[in-house]
Parts: structure tokens; C-alpha cells; sequence
């Protein structure tokens, strides 16, 4: 079944990236909701909040990810019957991925515009929004070299290189902690982002906060690129955005860790940077400063104070 087979992917980081994870998500409410063989609206009703909850289960900190989920299951406030409850499902679902992808096109284009002829840039992890700018700004025949770091412990940068070398451009691969090393031949970091707070802070990949504080000492410009589903409202009544901690197995093999009996490991898979070192958020609306996070959550992911009673 795609809900159980999804969910597991999401888990193993199979399927990854915040927006690729929320796309995903939603295909596979879309696919049970499509299958969920019953006659009572109610029970639909309730099925579907299982297989919901499934999904937002797992992986905590994207939240595209319960952001994605949310929006489809608004087809389930009101309804009459199962088939109109499972159009309704399946019209949203269709009208999210179908936003998602456009979001990231769009951002590609605004966010180009920040880059310039002769940049060098420097992204960390794998981001498809933050790709986006940095191709498109190389389709447009803008003169780029991009640095790209490894990304400990799952090594994401493997794929962001491969997708520069693809598209022929010049690309200098680095392990994470060469960063504050090569900070003065950058001109640009450009990054993607996990959550964003209503403070303007960002959440993404570990090592990013290190590397935004690296370019703040070198005057180094700091960009993330993401869609507005990103932007977590409930920031707003000062819940923090939870920080996912994987397998220490991921970072020491367990039978070394297990002849270190005083050692833990310890493996956040994200850190938060603060919005003092951030430049500029790029959404798909527009390119905003981080201080005006609250304005994306209140108009576009239509905050209202009776959804946090
Ligand atoms: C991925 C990561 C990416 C953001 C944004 O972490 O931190 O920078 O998710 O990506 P992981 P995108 O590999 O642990 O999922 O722009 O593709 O949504």
C-alpha cells in the first residue's frame, strides 16, 4: 500500500528534501483516500486522520510535511457524502502538488535575480528550491562556481554535485567543516529550509547555523529559498519547531560506539539559524527579509486565530 510504503521511505530518507517529502505525503493521502473502500462519511472521516497522522509521524521537523497534510485534509471540514468527501480529498491533493512544483519554479526564477554574473556560491544539503536558483541563474547564461559541502552524516552534497556536474557547472566540493575556510572566496549562500518561524529563524540542515555565522563574520550575503508551506504557523504561539534526532548509527558504526561505553553520540539532522543572519527569504510570492515571516503565515497559509483554539 502506497500510505505504509510512503511513510516508511520518508522514514528511511529514501524520500527527502521538505518539499519532496510534503509532495509525497500528499500523494499518498491521495492514493488512500482513493482506495478507502467504506460507506460512512464519519468513518472516512476517521480513516483518513489515521492515515494522516501516519504520514506526519514520520519525520518531525519538515513542516511541509503536517503544513501539506493539513491543507488536503480541509476537504474534510464539512461533507455529505463519502464520494463527495473523496473528491474533495483528491481535488486538494491534486491542487497542492500541482502548486508545490510550480512554487518551486517559481522561486528558481526570483531567486535567480539575486545571483549575478561572476558569483561564487556556496549551498549546503540538498535543496531543490535552492538548486532551482542557482540553475536557473546558470540556464541564463550567468557565469556562476558554486561550493558545495559534503553534509555529514548522509552525505546529501553527493546528489547536489552530481546535479551541478550535470548541468555543467563549475563546482568545488568540500567536507562541511572547510566552510569558514572558503567563506572569503564566496559571494553568496544560498540554502533551502525545513521550517521557517514566525521570528524569521530557520530551520534546516545541521551545519547550516555555522555556516550563516561564518558568513556574517565575512559580510557574506545569506539566502534560503523556500515555499510558503514552510512557514510554520504555530511558531506563533511560541511552539518550537521540534529538532530531529536520528540513529547515532548514522554517525559511528554501532560496534565501535558499543566498545566506547562513556561516549554518546549524538546526531541532530538540523539546526536553527537566526533571522540576523539571514538576508533573504525567497517564497514563491516574492522574496521577503526574515523579519516578515509573521506576513507569509497570517496571508498566505491563512492563519486564523479560531484554528489554535
Ligand atoms: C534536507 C534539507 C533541505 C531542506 C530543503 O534534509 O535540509 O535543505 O529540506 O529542501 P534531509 P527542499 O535530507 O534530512 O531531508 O528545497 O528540497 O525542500
Amino acid at each position: 500500500m502506497l500510505l505504509s510504503e510512503t511513510a516508511e521511505n520518508i522514514k528511511k530518507m529514501e524520500i527527502r528534501g521538505a518539499g519532496r517529502i510534503a509532495r509525497a505525503a500528499v500523494e499518498a493521502l491521495a492514493d488512500f483516500a482513493r482506495n478507502l473502500d467504506v460507506s460512512d462519511p464519519e468513518t472516512f472521516k476517521r480513516e483518513m486522520q489515521g492515515a494522516a497522522g501516519v504520514l506526519t509521524a514520520t519525520r518531525p521537523t519538515a513542516v511541509s510535511l503536517p503544513n501539506a497534510v493539513r491543507y488536503v485534509m480541509r476537504a474534510l471540514d464539512s461533507f455529505e457524502s463519502v464520494e463527495a468527501a473523496r473528491e474533495a480529498t483528491l481535488s486538494r491533493a491534486a491542487e497542492f502538488i500541482n502548486h508545490s512544483e510550480h512554487a518551486v519554479e517559481w522561486i528558481a526564477e526570483i531567486g535567480a535575480r539575486h545571483i549575478s554574473d561572476g558569483d561564487v556560491l556556496l549551498t549546503h544539503c540538498n535543496s531543490e528550491a535552492a538548486l532551482g536558483c542557482i540553475l536557473e541563474a546558470h540556464r541564463q547564461g550567468k557565469e556562476i562556481e558554486v561550493y558545495a559541502t559534503e553534509v555529514r552524516p548522509r552525505g546529501q552534497g553527493l546528489i547536489t554535485i552530481r546535479t551541478l556536474n550535470e548541468a555543467g557547472i563549475r563546482t568545488n566540493y568540500i567536507i562541511d567543516s572547510a566552510v569558514r575556510y572558503f567563506i572569503n572566496d564566496v559571494d553568496l549562500v544560498i540554502v533551502g529550509a525545513d521550517a521557517i518561524a514566525v521570528n524569521g529563524a530557520v530551520v534546516n540542515k545541521i551545519g547550516t547555523a555555522q555556516i550563516a555565522h561564518a558568513a556574517n563574520e565575512a559580510r557574506t550575503n545569506v539566502i534560503v529559498a523556500a515555499e510558503t508551506y514552510k512557514f510554520a504557523p504555530r511558531t506563533i504561539l511560541g511552539e518550537k519547531i521540534e529538532i530531529e534526532e536520528r540513529d547515532p548509527a548514522e554517525v559511528l558504526p554501532r560496534e565501535e560506539a558499543e566498545r566506547l561505553p562513556f561516549v554518546r553520540v549524538r546526531n541532530p539532522a538540523f539546526d536553527v539559524t537566526p533571522a540576523e543572519y539571514i538576508d533573504l527569504i525567497i517564497t514563491e510570492r516574492g522574496a521577503i527579509p526574515p523579519e516578515l515571516a509573521y506576513t507569509v503565515i497570517r496571508d498566505y497559509l491563512g492563519w486564523r486565530i479560531e484554528e489554535f483554539r
